[in-house]
């Protein structure tokens, strides 16, 4: 069977990859329909050697599609996914708008597939700091347990969009005075101040809730409790925005049940998780960096050292490319596991 398919955001950072990935893993689609904004409208999409016509984000776009893919941002999606699902298509939407609804499945294949078959039209794919760790931990926890999380993120500038990754371009062409070209995005566009991200480091990663953490501090707080199915795991998350253009980082510390295990077992569960590479060797300088990852489909993992002063407790260095793993990988692998369990 061959499915009709539509990308929202289809100009944007994260749409144009769900389309790169929809032709790469040969997606079995009989039409695909590029939506965006009316000023893309009529505009042409050049993705390999083929062309499309974008079209306006409209309710009646959505008739007769089968998987909708959004990703221009979350007041798009509160307004146009219900209409996509209420037309049948199958919505599996990137942004943060329906994640934490409890009917809304948030799903990363390899770690809570099962979640899928409660969905009600609409699938909530996570957001990318909390893909690439849950998919880490989710082989860790299931063979020793799991009773705490502590993240420090080192987050690329393509997570906030196309527009951030020119601001930091344009700041690199200045590399002696950055300060020099105005920072209109970083950290947060709807935010009051902006600061430059050339030769800067920004701890503030969407705007702040009234507990002192961001927006995107409490996504992967709330997040991965949800994607776990445990509420009472204790996370607490710090989300760095560094000059990187793609590839999230971050340095995780964690407690697990048993106080016997060794750097090596956790290796060994690591190597054989699906869609984890073990890239860990401190003798031969091998560990993962974002530079390294671009374009690379898995969640790579490395500097697996044990606490030195408690006994269930790990450090551990996860990078991913948050455009691939962190959004339209896990979308389109939503999508293809809901085919393999027959929900489409
Ligand atoms: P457009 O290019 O027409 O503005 P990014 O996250 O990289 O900044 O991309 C945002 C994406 O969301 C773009 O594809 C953008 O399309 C799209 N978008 C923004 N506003 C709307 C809207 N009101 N309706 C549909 N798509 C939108
Ligand atoms: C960032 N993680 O790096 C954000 C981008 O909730 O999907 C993704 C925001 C989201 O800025």
């Amino acid at each position: 069977k061959k499915y009709t398919v539509a990308v929202v955001g289809a100009t944007g950072a994260v749409g144009t990859k769900i389309i790169e990935q929809l032709i790469k893993r040969k997606f079995p689609m009989a039409q695909l329909k590029p939506l965006a904004s009316k000023r893309s409208a009529g505009k042409e999409l050049a993705v390999g050697n083929e062309r499309y016509k974008i079209e306006e984000a409209t309710p009646e776009a959505f008739e007769g599609i089968d998987f909708a893919f959004f990703s221009a941002g979350g007041s798009v999606s509160k307004e146009l996914a219900p209409e996509a699902a209420k037309r049948g298509a199958i919505v599996i939407d990137n942004t943060s708008a329906f994640r934490m609804d409890p009917d809304t499945p948030l799903v990363v294949p390899e770690v809570n597939p099962n979640d899928l078959a409660t969905h009600q039209g609409i699938i909530a794919n996570p957001n990318c700091s909390t893909i690439q760790m849950v998919a880490a931990l989710q082989p860790i926890r299931q063979a020793f347990g799991l009773k705490k999380v502590i993240v420090s993120t080192y987050q690329a500038v393509s997570g906030a969009g196309i527009s951030a990754v020119n601001e930091l371009k344009e700041q690199s062409v200045h590399f002696d005075e950055p300060a020099g070209v105005e920072a209109q995005i970083l950290p947060v566009k709807s935010d009051k101040k902006h600061y430059p991200i050339a030769r800067n480091v920004i701890p503030q990663i969407d705007i702040f809730t009234e507990n002192g953490f961001t927006f995107e501090e409490m996504k992967m707080i709330n997040e991965t409790k949800k994607i776990l199915h445990d509420e009472a795991l204790p996370v607490a998350a710090t989300c760095v925005r560094v000059p990187v253009t793609v590839g999230h980082s971050e340095s995780v510390y964690i407690e697990i049940e048993r106080n016997d295990v060794s750097v090596e077992e956790i290796k060994e569960i690591l190597k054989t998780a699906p869609g984890i590479a073990l890239h860990d060797d401190p003798a031969t300088q091998h560990y993962p960096m974002p530079l390294y990852t671009d374009g690379l489909d898995d969640v790579f993992v490395g500097r697996i050292r044990k606490d030195l002063a408690e006994d269930t407790g790990f450090h551990l260095w996860i990078v991913a490319d948050n455009l691939l793993k962190g959004a339209a990988l896990n979308s389109i692998q939503i999508a293809e596991k809901m085919i393999e369990d027959g929900l489409k």
